[in-house]
């Protein structure tokens, strides 16, 4: 799909109709809308340092719709439309940009890990995760987020290196933005492309343009599908329109043009052309749209900020069961009345 929401009808996967588009549409939207409300929120002093996504929800909705249920998901820090489409409960999401650690929690039956901030820390985990399905001959995949710096890291070649010789069921998404924070992407390599680091590890690799959902889905689709024979690296190209996380100032290190220039490669604008096209959408539903998820999002901050905090999460939702020292570090909390 082009930046004016044109299809190669040709390239269309099968398995995408209008109610599907849609529905990714709708996610899109949702994504959107709660990345401002959270936004906001820091703006006054009512959430916690926060990581937007404006400009990258065509990688993470393309990807969650692309997912099986028994797929995992492994993310850094940026991908909310993942989390959103994969039922993760907003008022935890909301919680967890709150700074609240009841909202790190994973729910029961999510496949999927909190967040990891840590740059690349996350993939030699999904590779992990993915050894342990092959070992057990399970039927899923892992899939991972890496951002195009923390492609730099040693963790990243690790990961891949590993999932390549073992043949992993492994698909690592590079969610190329362009920065890593102030970094631009050409101070990350002299590769020509990010994609291409899979050639050295002996692994499928493809690059896709990351502001078409329909791109990034087939890509997640075909890997998904190729699973069972080894890893795949998928680098999508898209653009950070926001700042790194709220603690940054961008106009400090890039041109307004370079912002508006992606801002015309908006890839919900595009979905949206499309559907308008199909006469799928029109401004009514659109609307309504924009109040029924304004009400849920309203309703899960309302729900966040209701919530009281149990400082004993900290212990909590660490391990799968809680190993002494942690014990011990909770029981000497607890004499010295740490929450009281
Ligand atoms: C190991 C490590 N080093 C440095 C940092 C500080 N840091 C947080 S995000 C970030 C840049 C990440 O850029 P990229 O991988 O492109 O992801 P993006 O933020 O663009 O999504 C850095 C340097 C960190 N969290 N972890
Ligand atoms: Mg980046």
């Amino acid at each position: 799909m082009d930046e004016n929401g044109n299809i190669d009808a040709s390239l269309l996967p099968g398995d995408v109709d209008d109610a599907k588009m849609v529905s990714m549409y709708k996610y899109m939207l949702l994504t959107r809308a709660l990345d401002a409300k959270i936004l906001s929120l820091q703006r006054q002093g009512r959430a916690a340092t926060y990581a937007p996504s404006l400009g990258e929800e065509a990688v993470h909705i393309g990807a969650a719709f692309a997912m099986r249920k028994q797929d995992f998901f492994v993310p850094n820090f940026r991908q909310h439309g993942m989390y959103i489409v994969r039922g993760f409960p907003l008022d935890r999401f909301v919680l967890y940009w709150k700074g609240v650690e009841e909202g790190d929690a994973i729910p029961k039956g999510f496949n999927g890990l909190s967040v990891s901030v840590p740059v690349s820390t996350q993939i030699p985990h999904g590779a992990g995760i993915a050894y342990a399905f092959k070992y057990r001959k399970q039927d899923a995949a892992v899939l991972t987020f890496v951002g195009d710096g923390g492609t730099s890291e040693g963790d990243f070649y690790e990961a891949l290196n590993f999932a390549g010789v073992f043949k992993l069921p492994l698909i690592t998404i590079i969610e190329n933005n362009q920065w890593a924070i102030s970094q631009p992407r050409s101070r990350q390599t002299a590769a020509k492309t990010l994609a291409q680091k899979g050639i050295a590890a002996g692994i499928s690799c493809v690059q896709v343009d990351g502001n078409d959902m329909l791109a990034v889905y087939k890509a997640v689709r075909d890997a998904i599908a190729n699973a069972k024979n080894g890893p795949t690296l998928i680098e999508a190209v898209t653009y950070r329109l926001s700042m790194h996380t709220t603690s940054d100032d961008p106009t400090k290190y890039r041109t307004d043009a370079d912002v508006a220039a992606w801002q015309k490669k908006d890839p919900v604008a595009r979905v949206k052309a499309y559907l308008a096209g199909k006469k799928q959408w029109d401004d009514a539903m659109e609307q309504k749209t924009a109040e029924e998820q304004q009400k849920q999002i309203d309703d899960a901050v309302a729900k966040a900020e209701a919530f009281k905090p149990d400082p004993r999460s900290m212990f909590e939702n660490v391990y799968s069961f809680m190993p002494e020292v942690l014990k011990q570090e909770e029981d000497a909390a607890e004499s010295a009345n740490f929450w009281r």
